[in-house]
């Protein structure tokens, strides 16, 4: 059974139309997200621990809004800023700027425990500088602190978009600031924001892959 890792219940609504119902199950696992200045390591590093923890293939989903003006911000730390700031004051800040551009990026991480080729998807084996300096490693690669480098296959999503003020009561998260073509996420229904979104995009990848493994 492949377990998608995620405490957040909209990206599950999402997720299911890509993934065979009885072949999935969410897993509620709240992984340590790592600072890092882009989702893959975040995710690659989640995925290794919710397969140490759940001991079957994982499917981590890490995702993010990146304002353009604002150099990406607030990108891996959109939920940390979801939180103490909120979208109405993520939307004041944005209408101080000029350019209202700004990006969804979402990033699949998959670990089963196995290894696998890199093409046409990234594949993150593992930043072994990161686990020398988390201390003595043991005969197997792994350390209490960092576990050891299994391989993670990771597959990307990206939708453009503009940040306005809130519309909509679907979806979730920043949906209600993010346009897309004439709707913001949240005026769209699940069907379609999936045909345009980043989540939609990197779940098409992986599910096509999936299917062959
Ligand atoms: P998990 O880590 O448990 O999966 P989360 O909601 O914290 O749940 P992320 O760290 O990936 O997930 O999410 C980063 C932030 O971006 C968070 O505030 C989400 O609400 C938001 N977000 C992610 N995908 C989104 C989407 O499709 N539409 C709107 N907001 C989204």
């Amino acid at each position: 059974m492949l377990r998608y890792v995620t405490t957040n219940a909209g990206k599950v609504r999402e997720a299911e139309s890509y993934l065979a119902k009885g072949s999935v199950s969410q897993l509620d696992f709240d992984y340590t997200e790592i600072q890092a200045g882009s989702l893959g390591p975040i995710a690659a590093r989640g995925a290794r621990e919710a397969y140490r923890h759940a001991d079957e293939p994982v499917l981590v989903d890490d995702a993010g809004l990146f304002i353009e003006a604002l150099d990406g911000f607030p990108g891996p730390y959109s939920a940390y800023v979801e939180d103490t700031l909120g979208i109405d004051r993520v939307r004041e800040l944005a209408r101080d700027l000029e350019d209202p551009r700004a990006a969804f990026r979402c990033t699949l991480a998959y670990c089963d425990g196995e290894g696998f080729a890199a093409s046409p998807d990234a594949v993150d084996r593992g930043d072994r500088a990161a686990a020398a300096a988390a201390g003595p490693t043991d005969a197997d690669g792994s350390n209490e602190r960092e576990p050891a480098a299994l391989p993670v296959k990771l597959f990307e999503g990206y939708v453009p978009g503009r940040i306005v003020s809130p519309r909509g009561d679907g979806g979730f998260g920043y949906d209600p600031i993010f346009e897309h073509g004439d709707e913001t996420f949240a005026e769209m229904d699940t069907e379609r924001k999936n045909a345009v979104s980043h989540r939609g995009r990197a779940l098409e990848k992986f599910a096509e892959w999936y299917a062959d493994r």
